[in-house]
């Protein structure tokens, strides 16, 4: 009997093909059996899920109780319970290196969208405010040649710190829970602590993924070490940041301005406050949204469902002890 896959996204067609020659392949718009609850008995006989976004825990795992596999196609699993579904011998699997360089890309839009005041001068043109030479009140402020610090330097941060590096000729600067030599020796990166690399950076980049120990890592007192020049761009995870003293240190000038791609909630909700804001550029979680990118993930991780369902862990899994022997 072919193993059954609950797929909970939209993937392109011949990936579902490539799938389906090997597995029994459900599709359903929602994972959440509270939400949908014709989702229950597939769930029930679910060998391995694939999609994106729910909340993937030990409520849930009660409801699938043949599950062997999860699949995510993204890199950030800040959603799944690691440690309940290692308890139930459940690997998970994610799709890290296939949106490395898309995102860091993003990055460095959102760093100079907000820097050079892109998005709110694309609006005031439409708005037919431009009637004559620019005032200052259009400027923006350099990119090139000023320091970037990086928080969290995994693969994302490392595409980063070239682009900032090689391209803009920026002075870069990180911090992360170990040193990287490598980044360091390619783009002449400097270690520094939180504290050091929010008072010496004109970009304060966030990178990192929401854990225990990120959340909430920047708010009120991170924003007051930060130059009142600084720019804040956040393409991690939203949680990392207090989305509520950063609205308050951006309204009060704080800091200068923020590049936002990712939310405590998401969507964002209508009453944000970032909303009435004129010194943030918000994106809806674009990083990796590509053609091209978000094709290599949905392949990637059907792909990881067919060698995991097959006991290979050896790529993409972040919990490989879990595996029943
Ligand atoms: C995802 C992301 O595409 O991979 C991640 O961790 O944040 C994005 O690239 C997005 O979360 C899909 O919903």
């Amino acid at each position: 009997m072919k193993p059954s896959v609950l797929v909970y996204r939209d993937i392109p067609d011949d990936i579902l093909t490539r799938l389906s020659a090997e597995c029994d392949v459900h599709r359903v718009a929602e994972i959440d059996p509270d939400i949908d609850p014709s989702v229950k008995p597939l769930l029930a006989g679910a060998d391995a899920i694939l999609g994106s976004g729910g909340k993937i825990d030990a409520r849930f795992l009660a409801m699938a109780p043949k599950l062997r596999v999860a699949s995510t196609i993204t890199v950030g699993y800040d959603n799944f319970d690691v440690s309940a579904l290692s308890a139930r011998n459940v690997v998970l699997m994610h799709t890290p290196d296939v949106l490395t360089e898309t995102v860091a890309d993003a990055t460095m839009a959102l760093v100079l969208a907000t820097a050079r005041k892109m998005i709110i001068s694309s609006e005031r043109v439409k708005r037919g405010e431009w009637t004559e030479s620019i005032t200052p009140d259009w400027y923006g402020c350099d990119v090139h040649h000023k320091t970037m610090g990086i928080a969290g330097m995994g693969r994302i941060g490392d595409a980063l710190a070239r682009r900032a590096h090689c391209g803009f000729g920026m002075k870069v600067l990180y911090n992360a829970r170990s040193r990287h030599e490598k980044t360091e020796k390619a783009y002449q990166a400097e270690y520094r602590s939180l504290n050091a690399l929010l008072a010496e950076s004109d970009f304060v980049c966030i990178t990192l993924p929401l854990t225990a120990e990120t959340r909430h890592l920047f708010g009120r007192e991170q924003f007051e070490k930060m130059k009142r020049s600084a720019i804040l761009v956040n393409i991690g995870r939203g949680a990392v940041i207090d989305e509520a003293a950063l609205a308050q240190a951006l309204k009060d000038k704080t800091i200068l301005a923020a590049g936002l791609d990712v939310f405590e909630q998401e969507p964002l909700p209508p009453d944000s406050p970032l909303l009435s804001l004129d010194n943030v550029v918000l994106m809806p979680h674009i990083g990796s949204a590509t053609h091209e990118t978000r094709y290599a993930m949905a392949a990637c991780a059907a792909d990881n469902v067919l060698r995991a369902l097959k006991g290979d862990v050896s790529q993409n899994c972040v919990n490989p002890q879990a595996q029943q022997q």
